[in-house]
């Protein structure tokens, strides 16, 4: 096994496991977003040098790091983004209210940009948000279904922020639901939503995975192929076209206002077949690229895409994390069949004088520096691919020198904590 392997055990000690995870999960998707955004946008279609990447990973986070140039630089605080912003307030949301309230969360975000609107939100989205202000607005779903022509945005808006309702949801079913509703609140197109869906999958899947034993990267993909077959999830007893209160066995109280049937829309939407289809085809070919050990950023980039639809995004964030926890299984002494540059990322790669130190492997810096490397929508595909690994490999993972340069380190953690106090007072573990 990597080196890295081994430092899983040794997070115990920062508190319960659950716990570290949890702060796994909201770091790794602040840290994705604030040092993917540093490279948004400016290779849409193409993939970027990985160990241009890694370099400047580095440079942003290690205070010895020095430039190409030899030059020392200073480490600067790297804002984040509206991916972490939403986030953010997804989690509140769901712990102020002890479950999902519809109205309030979609009034918060609308407030959030309001406050913050410099924070590089999607292009439309914010037509949603004015939308939502105005005194007419009794539905708060219907200016999300308005956009596009009726045809809802493909957007990756609502799967870059659905991290912390893996992490607030326990079952199956509430999971599926609440990532579906909450992405229906500004994205109505069924990619927006199953994208939000698959994510949300994914950390959870990760979340619960037992680290006694090799991650099981087939499993993994089931479960993901599971939830894409019966998207969109129905509340538990509900008849098509009467989405009612949740009656659902489930732990917390959800409450689902409104009177359409949220699934039902979806169903009847005229992409919903093809959105189902094409994920289910993704998936195959992700696990095929994932089999492959000399699968290559390119490779990735035509076959799954790294643009902002969340059928490109999710795939291209889930790649680069199952990718990640595929090599934790790996023999700590690359093979020699293992291509030069899929070799993971030594820890302070090209930090002191540029040379890597000697056989340590670091999850989250690896997963982070591949997401970036995709290309495209940087800052999402690597919060997302950061929220999955996170979870799994919790924060004893990720290198505390980043710790001073992520914007709102200390909130990231708190509300993982809180997250994770809630979670330990429904189901108390000795
Ligand atoms: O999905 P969304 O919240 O954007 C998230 C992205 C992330 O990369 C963030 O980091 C941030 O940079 O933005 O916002 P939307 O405005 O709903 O969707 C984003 C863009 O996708 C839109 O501005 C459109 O360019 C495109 N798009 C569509 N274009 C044509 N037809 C989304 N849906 C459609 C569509 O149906
Ligand atoms: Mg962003
Ligand atoms: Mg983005």
């Amino acid at each position: 096994m990597l080196k890295f392997a081994k430092r899983l055990s040794g997070s115990r000690t920062m508190g319960s496991e659950l716990q570290d995870r949890f702060r796994g999960c909201m770091l790794g998707g602040l840290a994705g977003d604030c040092l993917g955004a540093r490279f948004e946008g400016a290779y849409w279609g193409k993939v970027v040098d990985r160990d241009a990447v890694a370099r400047l990973v580095s440079e942003m986070t290690n205070p010895e790091a020095k430039s190409a140039a030899g030059r020392s630089k200073a480490l600067v605080v790297r804002r984040y983004t509206d991916d972490t912003s939403m986030a953010f307030t997804l989690a509140r949301s769901l712990l102020e209210n002890d479950g999902y309230r519809e109205r309030y969360l979609a009034k918060s975000f609308a407030n959030d940009y309001k406050r913050e609107p410099g924070r590089g939100y999607g292009g439309s989205v914010i037509v949603v948000f004015m939308k939502l202000f105005e005194d007419s607005c009794r539905d708060c779903y219907k200016p999300a279904h308005d956009q596009f022509d009726g045809s809802g945005s493909y957007g990756n808006g609502a799967a870059m922020r659905v991290a912390p309702v893996a992490l607030f949801c326990d079952d199956e079913q509430e999971l599926e639901r609440v990532a579906m509703e909450q992405a229906m609140l500004t994205h109505a197109n069924p990619d927006g939503v199953c994208g939000a869906v698959l994510q949300a999958t994914a950390v959870h899947h990760c979340l619960h995975a037992d680290r006694g034993k090799p991650f099981d990267v087939a499993a993994c993909l089931q479960r993901l192929r599971d939830a894409v077959e019966r998207f969109p999830r129905q509340p538990a007893g509900a008849a098509a076209g009467s989405r009612t209160a949740s009656t659902t066995a489930t732990a917390s109280p959800i409450t689902c206002g409104g009177s359409d049937s949220l699934a039902t829309f979806l169903t009847q939407h005229s992409d919903y077949r093809a959105t189902v289809d094409k994920y289910l085809k993704k998936l195959d070919t992700l696990s095929v690229l994932l089999a492959n050990p000399h699968t290559n950023q390119q490779e990735v980039m035509v076959e799954l895409g790294n643009g902002i639809a969340a059928s490109e995004a999710v795939f291209a964030a889930i790649f680069s994390a199952l990718r990640t926890l595929r090599m934790l299984n790996e023999p700590a002494q690359p093979s020699a069949e293992q291509p030069a540059d899929q070799k993971p990322v030594p820890e302070g790669a090209a930090g002191k004088e540029g040379k890597p130190s000697a056989g340590e492997f670091s999850a989250m810096t690896e997963t982070i520096v591949h997401a970036i490397s995709l290309g495209g929508d940087t800052d999402t595909i690597a919060c997302m691919a950061g929220g999955i690994v996170g979870a799994y490999c919790g924060a004893g993972g990720i290198s505390p020198s980043w710790k001073p340069v992520l914007e709102s380190y200390a909130t990231a953690v708190s509300l993982a904590d809180k997250l994770c106090a809630r979670r330990h007072k429904l189901h108390p573990q000795p």
